[in-house]
């Protein structure tokens, strides 16, 4: 017999072959012709052609990771904050001038179309960004890696502005389908919630060694959607695989045969929920149990889908931590470890000390903030109902774990009530974050402050008894997104001048250092800046009738609405400016655009209360001509990665302002660096590291330190006095109490005054705002001199090598996962 022919043509990267690959796909993918096509269509025909570039690099590598038996790192999170991937594709290829020709001939206006893309919003903020991020360099470095997630039907809400307020608006962003994922219906894996749980055999046996089952659960399938994650200038690919939420066949069946059809229906709605939405905060706790449900959810499937993946080639479990690197993003994904346990001891047997050492030697966990409200705990109550045979693992670890202590540090109850992985004080509670330290054998912190803090405070008990476990691992972020695709003038300007090899090795952009003083470099610079700023204006001046000039200062702040983070900061130094403009126009002499954007957690008044002053403070000063071109204020709706895009690049300042302490990294204040934005900032999370590589001199640095905020709490911090100090303060105090940017509801924004002046300014925003002041002259300053400024934009730019994501992913690899590139 003959061997069967498995025949395909590879996809032609040629002009004329893209333009026919998209007229073909435009016909037999989408079905249409030319004549009823829409731009959307245009858009999926355009998209599948470009994937389809991808899928033969993608079997390849996969293969090759199969044949090479490598080590595979697994990385957990909840959130993937992808944005756009047509333009990321062409990127990837090299194609985006080609394609645009090809799809020109066809008559179709490339740019206009790529506008029409939803973000795959699938995360809140940072975070979400960075796991992007991470994907990308995983795979340009050929670490073997997956990314595991969930598909949320409704990613990040979008953001309306109405009457200056937030209204959250649900962002459908799958209604017309989405051509870069490939859905797996043959995969499939079923979750179980509920029931309770049945020990084998007789009483006579001690009951570690009977096996345990769970029984009467609900169950919910999980099905995979598998995206192509192409590395750049490599044929190395990886895969992002998210799950879906889909009923499983045997409950609806039951209730319809009882002929109850609606119930089925319900029933089925219930299950299908899990993956419906993105929880839309990344402050408060959520008590919520349909969170838990997603957490567990997506774990379960993905535990399940590697385990089965790892035993296709191997015949015991005694490799796996030589095999397989599960990386814990926050401790959202950590019901991996008991879930991970459940399955080597309930399913395959393994005694507990044998699945325990796995464990360790398995998972490693990436913590993102000290935020206390932050830190994920469950409640016992709530666990027990959920996950009755995880909430045992989970005692069973903790007693595992509290032996070990007794016997190597005595019987020390506080000791022992503090590092429990029960909290008692209060209704009993699951510290999910101390879960995550015991079972990993290395926990990091994001920025070298953050990671120090952290093991100062939140995990200072456990830092002493294993401080080997933790480490730093300094955030970065992907230079193909934020420079090559969001700012081609910049990039072809450094192309000019330092060769293309920046994008692969962000090392090479020190190169630009000794051009930094040239004045012909620094005009050309300047002229990209300017472009950039003109693609902006544009924007505002279309989307929100906002005219603004090229020429001012862009001084902007864009990140999640929090009060650490400290707008209301920036918007009492423009207030302080208006006034100051009111009073005499020729004391400003810096026009500046004073640029916000960011999403508020719906349930967080305070935050919407900060967006609604914007807007209010934003109306008044445009409106009042008195402050002439001197100063515009703009609360831009919906920040977003795509908006991200447009706006950093276009930025003069960038706002890094949060309280000395709260920060955990930040990734924003790497972006707007390495665009050319000089940095306002204090000295938290990544700031710190940024001005040790920028130089002091190129870097304006604000506000009490670290151990200075501690000091001032310990002491006993008052705000009264900073006010009593400065008669600035206290006109701009008076005109937010006052009412004076909303006449109608003079008493909108007492509860803004109370916090800061009348309830402990719990942020020491009074306490910084002197020196916040003193900072923004030193800008105005600056700015007088745009040779110099161009320079120090340059040196900035020049010193963003160590903040590439492919740095911290090498540090990832070598140092927490053990794993090597793949050979290809
Ligand atoms: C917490 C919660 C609580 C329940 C509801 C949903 C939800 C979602 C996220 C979070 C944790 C957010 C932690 C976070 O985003 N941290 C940020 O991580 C960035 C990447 O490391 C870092 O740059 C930022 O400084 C840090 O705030």
């Amino acid at each position: 017999m003959n061997a069967p022919v498995f025949a395909y043509d590879t996809p032609h990267r040629d002009i004329d072959g893209l333009q026919r690959a998209i007229a073909n796909k435009l016909m037999f993918t989408v079905g249409k012709d030319p004549k009823a096509a829409r731009d959307e269509d245009w858009l999926h025909a355009a998209a599948y052609a470009v994937r389809d570039l991808l899928v033969e690099r993608w079997m390849a590598c996969t293969h090759a990771q199969y044949q090479q038996d490598a080590k595979r790192v697994y990385y957990f999170s909840m959130e993937f904050l992808i944005g756009r991937s047509f333009g990321n594709a062409l990127l990837a290829l090299e194609l985006r001038a080609d394609v645009k020709e090809a799809l020109a001939r066809l008559d179709v206006d490339m740019d206009a179309i790529t506008e029409l893309e939803p973000d795959a919003a699938l995360g809140n903020g940072g975070l979400g960004r960075l796991a992007a991020c991470f994907l990308d360099s995983m795979a340009t470095l050929g670490i073997p890696g997956m990314g595991y997630g969930i598909r949320y039907d409704y990613g990040m809400f979008r953001q309306t502005i109405v009457d200056g307020r937030q209204v959250e608006v649900p962002d459908y962003w799958l209604t017309h389908g989405n051509p870069w994922e490939f859905p797996r219906p043959e995969v499939l894996y079923r979750v179980q919630f509920g029931g309770r749980v049945v020990q084998d055999g007789d009483s006579s046996v001690p009951a570690a060694l009977r096996r345990h089952r769970w029984v009467d659960a609900r169950e919910v399938t999980a099905m995979a959607y598998d995206t192509i994650i192409p590395g750049y200038g490599t044929q190395a690919t990886n895969t992002l695989r998210l799950w879906s939420a889909k009923a499983t066949e045997e409950i609806n069946l039951s209730a319809f045969n009882q002929g109850n059809y609606f119930a089925a229906v319900e029933t089925r709605n219930q299950s299908e929920n899990v993956s419906r939405v993105l929880y839309p905060d990344d402050s408060t706790p959520s008590g919520r149990e349909l969170r838990l449900h997603q957490e567990y959810f997506f774990v379960s499937a993905s535990v399940q889908d590697l385990l089965r993946r790892y035993l296709q080639t191997h015949d015991s479990f005694d490799q796996l931590p030589q095999k397989v690197s599960i990386h814990l993003n926050d401790t959202h994904p950590v019901l991996a470890v008991p879930e991970l346990m459940r399955l080597l001891l309930d399913e395959h047997g393994l005694a507990w000390d044998k699945a325990w050492t796995l464990c360790q030697g398995v998972f490693s966990y990436t913590n993102h903030t000290l935020m206390h409200e932050a830190l994920e705990t469950w409640p016992v109550e709530m666990l027990g109902r959920v996950l009755p045979r995880h909430l045992q693992i989970i005692y069973d670890i903790n007693a595992h774990f509290l032996k070990d202590i007794t016997a190597t540090h005595g019987h020390d109850i506080d000791l022992m009530r503090r590092v429990s992985l029960v909290d008692e004080s209060g209704e009993r509670r699951v510290r999910m974050a101390y879960l995550a330290v015991l079972a990993s054998h290395s926990v990091n912190g994001v920025s070298a402050l953050h990671s120090q803090l952290m093991t100062e405070s939140i995990f200072a008990d456990l830092a002493r008894l294993w401080p080997k476990r933790f480490n730093n691992k300094t955030n970065g972020i992907t230079p193909r997104r934020w420079l090559a695709h969001a700012n081609p003038a910049l990039s072809q300007m450094l192309d000019g001048h330092i060769g293309r090899d920046w994008r692969r090795d962000l090392s090479h952009i020190a190169k630009m250092k000794p051009l930094a003083g040239q004045k012909a470099v620094q005009q050309e610079f300047l002229q990209a800046k300017l472009a950039n700023k003109q693609r902006l204006a544009a924007w505002l001046q279309d989307h929100m009738g906002l005219t603004v000039s090229t020429s001012a200062l862009f001084d902007v702040q864009v990140k999640r609405i929090h009060e650490y983070k400290r707008q209301l900061l920036n918007v009492l130094h423009v207030i302080s400016r208006y006034l100051r403009l009111l009073d005499d126009p020729a004391s400003v002499t810096v026009p500046r655009v004073v640029l916000f954007a960011g999403k508020a957690a719906s349930a967080y008044h305070m935050a919407k209360l900060i967006i609604a002053l914007i807007n209010d403070v934003a109306r008044t000063v445009n409106a009042d001509p008195r402050v002439g071109h001197k100063l515009r204020v703009a609360f831009i709706p919906n920040y977003s990665v795509s908006l991200a895009e447009i706006i950093i690049p276009a930025a003069d300042l960038s706002e890094q302002i949060s309280t000395a302490g709260t920060e955990a990294s930040g990734t924003g204040n790497m972006k707007f660096g390495l665009n050319g934005a000089l940095t306002l900032g204090t000295l938290d999370g990544a700031n710190v590291e940024m001005r040790d590589h920028v130089g002091a001199d190129n870097i304006f640095i604000f506000g009490h330190t670290t151990p200075e905020v501690t000091a001032l709490r310990r002491e006993g911090y008052r705000p009264q006095p900073y006010v009593d100090a400065s008669p600035d303060l206290q006109r701009v105090l008076e005109a937010i109490r006052s009412g004076r940017f909303s006449p109608q509801d003079p008493h909108r924004y007492q509860a803004i005054y109370d916090t800061l002046v009348n309830w402990g300014d719990h942020y020491l925003l009074l306490a910084d705002y002197a020196s916040y002041i003193e900072a923004q002259d030193r800008v105005d300053a600056a700015w007088q001199n745009p040779s110099r400024w161009a320079e120090q934009a340059l040196l900035n730019v020049a010193s963003m090598g160590e903040f590439s994501s492919d740095r911290t992913i090498a540090q990832y690899a070598s140092e927490i996962w053990k794993t090597k590139a793949i050979d290809l």
